[in-house]
């Protein structure tokens, strides 16, 4: 077969080996039970890959998705904050690393070990641990009971993450959940961002730094500039200068942003919260649903008459309207009417985002081209990720849009299978594999995907990754 020109359904055969194949790439990942998201450019435990990961964990190894996320719950803080990266001491080569936080030398609230980072990333993990819990008990009895068992220890790390995002970080104006740094977003240089971070001003004390990304990823135009680089370590700075006390940052972070996204999520991993704890028969399950409904009305006051949601700068008041894939928030956040689900459809089959007539796959990018920010090539102003296809993908159907849901997963799979490569984003004209080419939630996601279709899953698939 031309894979050039494969444009049709995966045959059987194709969609075994890409699975397989993906299920390599989290087995290259790991180190002992822990899937990092690519050798060389992230050698840590990143928050919410580890829940993407163990999504697609879950079709192959239960418990290995389980131990996943207890291992990155094991740099929970005090508080309650699942920090966004959790050191593996004898991984080098990633900037900013632990020294440069110093979260336990500046903050009580922080683990002394494991060695962490001071900010926070998407609450995707409740989603991935009720997912995780259904995979287990489509198997058998043992593994279901075992699961239910783990759901049991999980659930209290769960909402001790919770309610920390309800108390530390709820905005009280606008009950969206407030963030004090980009990455906290997970979608770093997206240019819903560009008004704060142009408040953003790096002080003459910055400490000098070397990047350590651009060693992985050669094409500097893929990756974030040094100029956002400087704003990214000065709020590092800043926070620590504030000992990473929430209600400080509060006040005093220049970059403090209603984030629409984050909020959406949150509101959708209260849902899968409530159910886990329906699930494990825990008292918990009115308090999900209260956090879920709160933040699924901030998403709707953040919404516009086309359907798309905006972010807030809190320190301003300004909308940040940037044209990016956070726009789809009401969606991921869940409950719209059949109608306002129609609306999202056609507007992400729309020539400004999927259908845009000079794309090679009808398949979202990060922000529309539609946008004077669009940059095909630079991380999250234009490429197209399969993680946020797969986020995509899920919300649909759990909405009923079952056709939008396949048509966009088949698109997503064929994209990957034709460029040859598990990449952590890609170029929308010509599909052309960006930043790294091994990319864990890549897999995590592609394994997902075929398994959820049932295609045939070899037995090998789970030896690769088990060693
Ligand atoms: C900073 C690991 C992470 C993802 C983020 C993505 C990128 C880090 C970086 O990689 O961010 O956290 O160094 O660029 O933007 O979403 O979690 O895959």
């Amino acid at each position: 077969m031309d894979l050039n020109n494969y444009r049709s359904d995966l045959p059987e055969k194709l969609a075994v080996t890409m699975a397989a194949r993906a299920a390599h790439v989290l087995g290259l990942n790991s180190d002992g039970d822990v899937v990092k998201p690519a050798r060389g450019l992230y050698p840590h435990q990143w928050s919410w890959d580890t829940a993407f990961i163990a999504i697609g964990l879950s079709a192959l190894d239960v418990d290995l998705a389980c131990r996943n996320l207890d291992a990155l719950f094991t740099g929970q803080w005090r508080n309650g904050m699942v920090p966004h990266i959790v050191f593996d001491p004898d991984a080098k080569g990633y900037f900013p690393g632990p020294d440069r936080w110093a979260c336990a030398d500046v903050s009580g609230e922080a683990p002394a070990t494991p060695l962490t980072s001071g900010i926070c990333q998407p609450p995707v993990h409740a989603i991935a641990a009720l997912h995780t819990v259904r995979a287990a008990t489509r198997r058998d009895n043992s593994t279901a009971s075992a699961a239910i068992r783990w759901a049991e220890t999980f659930l209290p790390k769960l909402l001790s993450w919770h309610r920390f995002l309800v108390r530390e970080r709820t905005d009280a104006s606008t009950g969206l959940v407030r963030i004090f740094h980009g990455w906290e977003s997970g979608m770093d240089n997206s240019p819903r961002f560009d008004g704060p971070y142009s408040r953003v001003r790096p002080g003459p004390d910055l400490p000098p730094y070397e990047r350590r990304d651009l060693k992985y990823v050669t094409d500097a135009g893929q990756r974030p500039t040094n100029q956002e680089y400087d704003s990214y370590l000065w709020l590092v700075e800043e926070a620590k200068h504030a000992g990473y006390d929430q209600q400080v940052l509060s006040r005093s972070s220049s970059f403090n942003v209603g984030d629409v996204f984050f909020t959406a999520l949150f509101a959708a991993a209260n849902d899968d919260l409530a159910e886990l704890a329906d699930l494990v028969r825990a008292p918990e399950v009115a308090e999900a649903r209260g956090y879920a409904e709160r933040a699924r009305a901030a998403v709707a006051a953040r919404t516009g008459p086309s359907g798309l949601a905006t972010d807030i700068d809190l320190r301003t008041g300004e909308d940040l309207e940037a044209g990016t894939i956070a726009g789809f928030a009401p969606l991921i956040a869940g409950q719209l009417s059949a109608h306002e689900v129609d609306g999202m459809v056609k507007l992400l089959q729309g020539i400004c985002w999927a259908g845009h007539p000079g794309f090679k796959w009808a398949l979202p990018p990060s922000t529309s081209p539609c946008s004077a920010h669009f940059r095909a090539r630079s991380y999250w102003r234009g490429p197209v990720w399969p993680v946020t296809n797969w986020l995509l993908t899920w919300a649909l159907g759990r909405a009923g849009a079952e056709q939008a849901a396949a048509d966009l997963r088949r698109t997503a799979l064929e994209q990957v299978v034709v460029a040859g490569g598990l990449a952590e984003y890609y170029e929308p004209y010509t599909g052309e594999v960006l930043g790294t080419v091994n990319h864990s939630w890549t897999a995590a996601v592609v394994v997902d995907w075929l398994c959820a279709d049932d295609w045939p899953r070899p037995a090998s698939m789970t030896r690769r990754i088990t060693g």
